[in-house]
């Protein structure tokens, strides 16, 4: 079994998935790669098993039912997850990877904000948005600069952690849905600055309704945790009121 397994969700990347297979190859040839393709219609998935890469088909549309997927293909102690689009560059991982090695760190996320970003490779709109979100998830759950990021690396226990809560969304809500329930969770991130280029080709994600959906998961994973303490806190009261009365009948009688 290899140590680090690469996760690379896809959905009709034929133009960057040679291309990151063959950098990710060069660098840790000690790993699996995992292609997870999503309907693609493209060469995307003979492109990948060609070079060697390992191909898995999701038939449930969207970037997390892929992830989902690849998580339960994947076995060994370090998974890194990184968009098959080549706006990260792998040479980045062995920096998240010595966090999650030496650095006692359970999840690492790479900051494409605090990092390399080259010139328009994050429209102004979406560099807006994604302040706003990362804004958001920072005042609601933990330090945060880039909520949004594709590039992630887990140990083995994020991941099965993950996998026994599920992921509940389907689209690119998928990582602020991951955050939330990691950082509910009794793990240790961190977040590193990573490199990030521009896209060759048109982006799948739609900054408005996109946005929307992800600031929807973020506050809707605060409120259920709100409506736990809400509960367990009306059933305390409960129980402490109906002592009391049982309390004073027996004072009285
Ligand atoms: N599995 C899967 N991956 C998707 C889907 N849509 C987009 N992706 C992948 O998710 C990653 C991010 O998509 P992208 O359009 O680049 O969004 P952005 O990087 O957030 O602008 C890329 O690797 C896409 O191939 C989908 O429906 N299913
Ligand atoms: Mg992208």
């Amino acid at each position: 079994m290899k140590d680090v397994t690469f996760l690379l969700p896809a959905y009709n990347e034929e133009l960057s998935i040679g291309t990151l297979i063959k950098k990710i190859q060069e660098l840790y040839q000690n790993s699996h790669i995992i292609v997870i393709d999503n309907n693609s219609t493209d060469k995307t998935a003979s492109i990948a098993s060609k070079l060697g890469a390992e191909v898995i088909f999701e038939k449930k549309q969207g970037k997390a039912h892929a992830i989902q997927k690849g998580f339960n293909h994947s076995d060994s102690q370090y998974v890194i997850m990184l968009d098959a689009d080549n706006t990260y560059d792998p040479a980045d991982a062995s920096r998240l990877l010595e966090l999650l090695k030496n650095d006692d760190a359970d999840l690492v996320m790479g900051s494409r904000l605090s990092g390399d970003l080259e010139k328009g490779a994050i429209s102004r709109t979406n560099v807006i948005g994604n302040y706003l979100l990362s804004l958001t998830a920072r005042l609601l759950y933990h330090p945060i600069s880039d909520v949004c990021t594709g590039y992630w690396a887990f140990r083995k226990e994020v991941v099965d952690y993950l996998l026994a809560v599920g992921i509940d969304c389907s689209g690119f809500e998928v990582e602020a849905e991951m955050f939330a329930k990691v950082s509910k969770g009794n793990f240790s991130i961190r977040e590193i600055p990573i490199s990030y280029k521009k896209r060759t080709d048109q982006a799948k994600l739609n900054s408005f309704s996109d946005g929307f959906k992800i600031f929807k998961t973020l506050i809707n994973y605060k409120m259920k945790s709100l409506e736990m303490i809400f509960l367990v806190f009306t059933l305390l009261t409960a129980l402490i009121s109906f002592f009391d009365i049982s309390f004073l009948r027996i004072v009285i009688v």
